[in-house]
């Protein structure tokens, strides 16, 4: 039994997964951290990027004996073109997701949007000034309908490069320019890539690693720009709003509702739906106390940032909420939502519902949402949870204890608003404080979880080195679900952890030193974060100057991969904890981490021990520092009220 735990406990950092974990084992359930085990000894071909697919002569495998495939491809070729297929699957399923929410807001705009709306107009304005559209004396609808177009055709653009990426730094746009990376049309990227890395067509590695990093930025700067920017217009721009984060969110007398993948849409009328007094009253009928929805994965982030609702776990915890034998219903839409949930499911009572139809899962029942009726197509699904609620067994129930309490919501505006106050909403403070030293630098800490080590142990441990040494920790994703899990993204964390100067800021102004600034899509708010810093002064004119490193410590999809890429090509150093699949070409491996340097100012490092990571973004952080000639030594001071003031917060 001891061992079982201690087993478990080498699995996952948090106690809530390893109770879950427990549970699993002795109901016999699989789950990913099972099939792991069994996946043990992965092929290394596969993980050296060696093995290619791409035509019915292969595969092929590269070895010493067989430095060539049939056609001849080294594996230069064959590492760089499946590095920039990953690349392609990543910046797909962001830009995708963009153009649900593009055409939903073009339906909006022309009235035929169900229960969706034009939420935040103001958001709508800034959009719409930002991509050179007239908005005086016109309707929001009018506006909308000509932004929704404007963003169609950066899908489609064939021969000009995206709009989008005028709301990158000018001289970024220039770097870009340089270097042949400014991205055409999304969809095209997305194209050329596949049609490049088709058999007997692009086989210099180094013009296929370009590629990747272009299409990467049709991503970032277009793709999942476009997704933050038209959520914040239909759904609300976030601002701080407290909530609670850990399985022990789950109630136990309550319907518990879990939504997890990706689009924002329906998760957003299922967190009004539930509130409905018509729902709660079903609910009451079947015996409950209510309706409890939860969110897992990115979908958590997106409805954390603009409801407050609670966050029921990260990625790896989507088999174990539905072990807690406490859900009634998981709600499944895209992207990273298991294939083994409908028979984890079958083990209980819960009932897995997908809803959309380009995600089918065998054993999930597939209900189609009306979105012509949005919010009666929400509470229907809800009352069907409640429907199952009679058939809880309470002797499969076991819901962790532990939760967390979590502040979401650190929206760029809401960051602004925070620094300067209504009337002079800006970075200014934050820029200063950079400038002073007070913090050192910001990192931003993004991507998944990953069975292959100790689940959320590197990004916690990293996490709280950071904030000791007076780096301010932005995170969006599964990393932000770890955060918030640990305790880390409330205010009063920086008095207890935060370095000296860091906390003082975090004082003055009210935040955590952790900011959740939300979904996987939303690591183009760290961009816009990065670019305001730039626009505001005095800390460089591009943001490869800017004291900012990202890490994705614990990434495991095709979309970490892309952002990672987006990031090194706007000019932010990544640190990966687990390599990419390319150290089968050395070639390859050294173009990513050196080589690529002076074309954007910033490379990938993999490092897989968190302190070691820590100590090389100091590094990296003093060297930009240094460069700026802001890295002098700052007396301690502690703050009276005349520095409160002119810290203007
Ligand atoms: Fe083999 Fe070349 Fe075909 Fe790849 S493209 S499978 S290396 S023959
Ligand atoms: S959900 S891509 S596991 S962050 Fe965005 Fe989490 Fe990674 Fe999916």
């Amino acid at each position: 039994m001891a061992e079982q735990s201690k087993k478990h406990s080498d699995q996952a950092w948090d106690s809530a997964s390893v109770e879950v974990l427990s549970k699993a084992e002795k109901e016999n359930i699989d789950t990913a951290f099972s099939r792991m085990e069994t996946q043990k000894n992965q092929c290394k071909f596969g993980t050296t990027g060696v093995c290619c697919r791409i035509c019915h002569m292969g595969p092929c495998r590269i070895t010493k004996k067989s430095p060539r495939g049939v056609c001849g491809a080294d594996a230069d070729t064959i590492v760089a073109r499946n590095y920039l297929r990953e690349v392609v699957g990543g910046a797909a399923a962001h830009s995708d997701h963009a153009r649900h929410l593009v055409l939903r807001l073009k339906k909006v705009a022309q009235g035929e949007g169900g229960g969706y709306e034009i939420r935040d107009e103001e958001a709508l304005r800034r959009a719409a000034k930002s991509y050179e559209i007239e908005d005086e004396n016109r309707s929001k609808e009018e506006v909308a309908l000509d932004l929704a177009e404007k963003m169609l055709s950066e899908f489609t653009r064939q021969e000009e490069t995206l709009e989008t990426l005028k709301l990158a730094p000018l001289k970024q746009q220039s770097i870009w320019n340089t270097t042949e990376v400014a991205p055409l049309g999304i969809d095209r990227m997305v194209v050329e890539s596949m049609h490049r890395t088709h058999m007997g067509v692009d086989h210099d590695y180094k013009n296929l690693l370009m590629q990747a990093f272009r299409t990467a930025l049709a991503d970032g700067w277009g793709g999942s720009r476009i997704a933050s920017i038209v959520s914040d217009i239909l759904f609300g721009t976030p601002s701080p709003v407290r909530s609670d984060a850990n399985l022990g969110v789950l109630g136990e007398k309550s319907v518990n509702v879990v939504v997890h993948g990706h689009e924002p849409e329906l998760s957003e009328m299922l967190a009004i739906a539930v509130r409905d007094p018509e729902v709660v009253a079903y609910a009451k009928s079947a015996g409950a106390e209510g309706v409890t929805l939860a969110g897992i994965c990115c979908t958590a982030n997106e409805i954390l940032m603009r409801h407050g609702i609670p966050i029921a776990g990260s990625f790896l915890q989507q088999e174990l909420a539905l072990i807690t034998g406490a859900v009634e219903m998981m709600v499944i839409d895209v992207q990273c939502c298991m294939p083994s949930l409908p028979e984890i499911a079958g083990a209980y009572h819960t009932e897995i519902v997908s809803t959309t139809h380009i995600a089918k899962t065998i054993g999930a029942t597939q209900v189609d949402f009306n979105d012509r009726d949005a919010l009666n197509s929400a509470k229907d699904i809800i009352k069907r949870a409640i429907d199952r609620y009679k058939q809880r067994d309470p002797n499969k129930v076991a819901i962790p204890s532990k939760k967390s309490p979590v502040v979401g919501g650190f929206s760029v505006e809401a960051i602004k608003y925070m620094l300067g106050g209504t009337f002079r909403k800006s970075f200014r403070p934050l820029n200063d404080a950079l400038i002073s030293g007070r913090i050192k630098g910001v990192v931003g800490i993004v991507g998944c979880n990953n069975p292959k080590t100790k689940i959320e142990e590197y990004i916690n441990v990293l996490t709280a080195r950071l904030i000791k040494e007076n780096i301010l920790v932005v995170k969006t994703g599964c990393a932000a679900v770890a955060s918030a899990k640990e305790g880390m993204m409330k205010p009063e964390t920086a008095l207890e952890q935060a370095g000296e100067g860091f906390r003082e800021v975090c004082e003055a102004v009210g935040i955590p030193p952790v900011l959740h600034m939300g979904s996987c899509v939303d690591n183009s708010r760290i961009l816009e974060a990065a670019t305001e810093i730039v626009l505001e002064g005095g800390l460089g004119d591009d943001i490869s100057q800017v004291p900012a490193v990202g890490v994705a410590p614990e990434w495991m999809s095709e979309k970490a991969i892309a952002i990672g890429c987006y990031f090194v090509a706007s000019g932010v150093d990544v640190i990966l904890g687990q390599p990419f699949n390319i150290t089968g070409s050395e070639n390859v491996l050294n173009y990513l981490e050196q080589e690529v340097r002076p074309s954007f100012g910033a490379s990938f490092h993999t490092i897989v021990d968190p302190e070691k990571a820590a100590d090389k973004i100091v590094e990296l952080l003093d060297q930009r520092r240094d460069a700026l000639g802001i890295n002098k030594r700052v007396e301690r001071k502690l703050y009276d009220m005349k520095d409160r003031r002119e810290l203007d917060v």
